[in-house]
């Protein structure tokens, strides 16, 4: 297969080819629309550098609540263990990750229009977004597996189709994170630079890179490279706490082995002028639930008034 003219970023092909740095900016605001807020200068300027942030206490303890009393109704719920974007852990019932849950969800779908949130994401993305994807993952006590080493970015370009980096993603921790229960893993600095990974990607990739993820996944080497140049960090904190990472971050996480289990929520902002195209890795694109391809409008930000409603 030809790379395409369009491909600004090759991946998946069958023989290594070497790292590169990434060709957008890290803050695609400028001008009045950086200074608004409610991200600072020294905010965006650790973003443009670490490629993530973390803000403790992001959500109150009651809302907080209110998320996890729905994560436990899912887990009776018939309907959510049918539905396609429940993906269990591998040779397991248990659930693993929600997709979509921002169409299932209402307390969800009114997060991801979060006046503030929305704020923040204009000024990284420098123009109006959507959601590309949502969920919520489980990582149960004892037994939830780990996710490899990888750039989300890499995925959704090759997978999906998305052209440009210019989407960022915001994980709120359900439950506390703690060294034990397998938290997100962070190579600051990663996200300057895209790792090209080794081979084709065959039809419905998704079904087992969702529970166990084979290709996407840059090679030992380049990770040993990238990883000692740079560290890791693994920011802890209460439930509530949100990390904002680029899509390009490179991230992965452990396996829980504590008794406490680890959940989160996730949703992906893209760009509006970031639509996604035909799958550079030259598949059929995946189903809505993992790259939206519908709904991709700017998201309008909920009112007071329907926060109170609804609330
Ligand atoms: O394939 C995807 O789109 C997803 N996979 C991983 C491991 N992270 C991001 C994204 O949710
Ligand atoms: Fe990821």
């Amino acid at each position: 297969m030809e790379t395409r003219s369009d491909d600004f970023y090759p991946t998946r092909l069958e023989r290594p080819t070497p790292v590169f740095d990434r060709l957008e900016p890290v803050v695609h605001s400028t001008g009045q629309v950086r200074r608004e807020g409610p991200l600072s200068e020294t905010d965006l300027a650790q973003y443009e550098r670490d490629g993530f942030l973390v803000f403790n206490n992001f959500l109150d303890p009651a809302t907080v609540r209110n998320f996890r009393e729905d994560l436990r109704a899912y887990e009776d719920d018939e309907a959510i263990l049918r539905s396609e974007g429940t993906i269990t852990e591998p040779g397991k019932q248990a659930i693993r990750s929600i997709f979509g849950i921002h169409e299932l969800s209402e307390r969800f779908d009114r997060l991801t229009r979060d006046p503030n949130i929305l704020a923040m994401v204009r000024q990284l993305l420098g123009s109006d977004a959507y959601v590309h994807q949502s969920r919520i993952n489980f990582k149960p006590g004892f037994h939830g597996k780990g996710f490899d080493w990888h750039s989300d970015f890499e995925t959704w370009h090759a997978e999906d189709g998305m052209p440009r980096m210019r989407a960022v993603s915001f994980s709120i921790a359900l439950t506390d994170n703690t060294p034990f229960n397998g938290p997100l893993m962070l190579v600051p600095g990663s996200h300057q630079t895209f790792v090209p990974c080794v081979g084709r990607t065959p039809e419905d990739n998704y079904q087992s890179s969702l529970k166990k993820q084979e290709l996407g996944v840059p090679s030992d080497q380049d990770l040993a490279r990238i990883v000692d140049q740079h560290g890791i960090k693994a920011p802890t904190g209460p439930a509530g706490s949100l990390i904002v990472f680029e899509c390009n971050t490179l991230h992965a996480s452990n396996a829980n082995m504590s008794p406490w289990p680890r959940s989160n929520l996730f949703f992906v902002y893209n760009s509006v002028e970031n639509q996604l195209v035909q799958p550079f890795c030259g598949n059929k694109p995946r189903p809505g639930f993992l790259g939206n391809r519908e709904a991709t409008g700017a998201l309008q930000p909920h009112t007071r008034d329907n926060l109170q409603r609804t609330g």
